[in-house]
């Protein structure tokens, strides 16, 4: 809703532009008086009488009498802003052209948003019209002690007017005179104002009915007295408003511009954390992964298995022996008698059949050896197939999450260091603004995105990513603070 994009066309409303105009921008709290004052310099330009009234903006007890585009809501109730654009009441005094502008009022019960909006629109307004002879500022004077609404309403003016412009700030303290008024000036601090730009006004004539006054002659008497005054005051102001002359208002536009250029830079800087976070969250679940496949593959890995295998060996013997082709292992007569040089019948194994008592084959299937077997155990490595295709595939997979895990890794890293950079250019938008502005409070800015940030974070559920994400948060705040230690104001 607030960001707006730096070429966006600034509305051509009521203003006729012309030049020479003294442009002056009316800007309070609401209920502060920026529209019943415009209601008394109506009366002032256009030479208006308690008795005769001329009323440019109409209120519950007083109905327009003036031709203006002006536009008033709500007329019941108290506590909404009244006024909500801004509108220009021209006016000519001895060949000399006046423009008030009347603004939404701050502070409004409508909520900081609505506020931000309406300074927007109040900075795009002063844009427009070239030259601003005063911005004057309209404040309840009878208020004791500076209440939370108007010191937001004046570090939103902090934050909002440039420099060039505060020789022409002019202060308006209503429902009070000098002697009455409560308003520490001190508030505005570091800005000064003059004497000379110092009004106290009484404007108290409009806010009653005009039959519970006008047939009352000591009522009537107490508010001639005030009107008589205002009537001077504002001769005064006028006068001092040429005085001021005219000031380019250029630096709104710069201003304005660089406003939402950063308010856009902070909206890309929660996108990018809120990314950020869906990285770190993937990252977090390979990690898991990763842990789960090297657990497979460490349990997979014992597919080679060891098995001790029998086999005969030939021990070679000093002697002759008698062994049988179908029987390899057995000996059927160790250390034959007959050595190998009698005939086979000779031996005792034989004797006296044909048939090997030891193995009980023929004759012809014996021979004489000068070994004999023994047996001999190795052993022989083997491979589980199905346990080494598991083994193989967690391995497979493993690899996979751990290249996905570095790939991710890298984007991380690059994000992390996108999101640096990005802030630290914001910083360098927010030291050019004050350049314009040296009031600019980086902080007031940044609050709600701030507030979104820290929201966004309630959501990490991985401690990790939290702190990462919270201390992300801190840095940019700190810088925020490190910009508002300023210097006082330029005069
Ligand atoms: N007694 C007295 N009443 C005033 C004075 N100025 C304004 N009022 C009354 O205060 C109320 C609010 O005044 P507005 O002129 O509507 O205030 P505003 O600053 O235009 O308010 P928004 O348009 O809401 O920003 C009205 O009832 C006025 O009659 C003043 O100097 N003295
Ligand atoms: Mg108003
Ligand atoms: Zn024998
Ligand atoms: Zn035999
Ligand atoms: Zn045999």
């Amino acid at each position: 809703m607030l960001d707006r994009s730096a070429t966006k066309k600034i509305p051509q409303i009521e203003n006729p532009n012309k030049k020479n105009v003294y442009n002056v921008l009316l800007v309070g709290e609401t209920g502060s008086g920026k529209s019943t004052l415009i209601n008394y310099l109506t009366n002032y330009f256009r030479g208006g009488t308690l008795n005769n009234l001329k009323i440019a903006i109409p209120s519950k007890h007083y109905p327009a009498t003036e031709e203006f585009d002006h536009q008033e809501k709500d007329l019941q109730d108290p506590t909404k802003s009244k006024t909500g654009k801004c509108t220009f009441y021209n006016f000519s005094l001895n060949g000399i052209d006046y423009a008030f502008i009347d603004t939404p009022g701050l502070s409004d019960t409508s909520g900081r948003d609505k506020d931000a909006e309406n300074i927007l629109k109040i900075m795009e307004v002063a844009e427009m019209t070239g030259t601003i002879a005063a911005i004057m500022l309209v404040v309840n004077g009878t208020v004791a002690r500076t209440t939370s609404n108007l010191k937001d309403t004046i570090n939103m003016m902090k934050s909002s007017v440039p420099d060039v412009l505060l020789s022409n700030l002019v202060v308006v303290l209503t429902n009070c005179s000098a002697t009455s008024a409560n308003f520490q000036f001190s508030a505005l601090n570091p800005w000064t104002i003059s004497d000379k730009n110092r009004f106290y006004m009484n404007n108290s004539a409009l806010s009653t009915p005009v039959d519970t006054w006008i047939d009352d002659t000591e009522k009537f008497e107490e508010i001639e007295y005030g009107w008589k005054k205002s009537m001077r005051t504002i001769d005064q102001m006028v006068k001092q408003i040429t005085q001021l002359g005219h000031v380019a208002s250029d630096a709104f536009g710069e201003m304005r511009k660089k406003k939402s250029d950063i308010k856009s830079k902070l909206n890309a800087q929660i996108n990018d954390m809120r990314k950020l976070y869906g990285l770190q969250n993937k990252l977090t679940d390979l990690q898991h992964a990763e842990n789960i496949a090297s657990i497979s593959v460490s349990s997979y890995s014992n597919y080679k298995a060891n098995t001790a295998v029998e086999f005969l060996e030939h021990e070679p013997t000093s002697y002759s022996n008698v062994l049988c082709k179908n029987h390899l292992h057995v000996v059927c007569c160790h250390d034959c008698d007959r050595g190998s040089f009698w005939p086979m019948s000779f031996c005792q194994a034989f004797a006296p059949k044909t048939t090997c008592k030891s193995c009980g084959c023929g004759i012809s299937v014996h021979f004489d050896a000068r070994y004999k077997p023994v047996k001999a155990t190795k052993t022989v490595e083997m491979i589980l197939q199905e346990t080494k295709q598991r083994y193989d595939e967690s391995k497979q997979q493993q690899t996979t999450i751990q290249n996905q895990i570095s790939s991710l890794s890298g984007d991380l890293d690059l994000l992390k260091k996108d999101l640096d950079a990005k802030a630290l250019k914001i910083v360098d938008n927010c030291k050019e603004l004050q350049q314009i502005c040296s009031q600019f409070n980086f902080s007031d800015e940044l609050a709600s995105t701030i507030a979104v940030m820290k929201t966004d974070t309630g959501f990490v559920t991985n401690m990790e990513v939290k702190a990462d994400a919270v201390a992300r948060i801190d840095r940019i705040q700190s810088l925020a603070a490190s910009l508002n230690v300023k210097p006082g104001g330029s005069r």
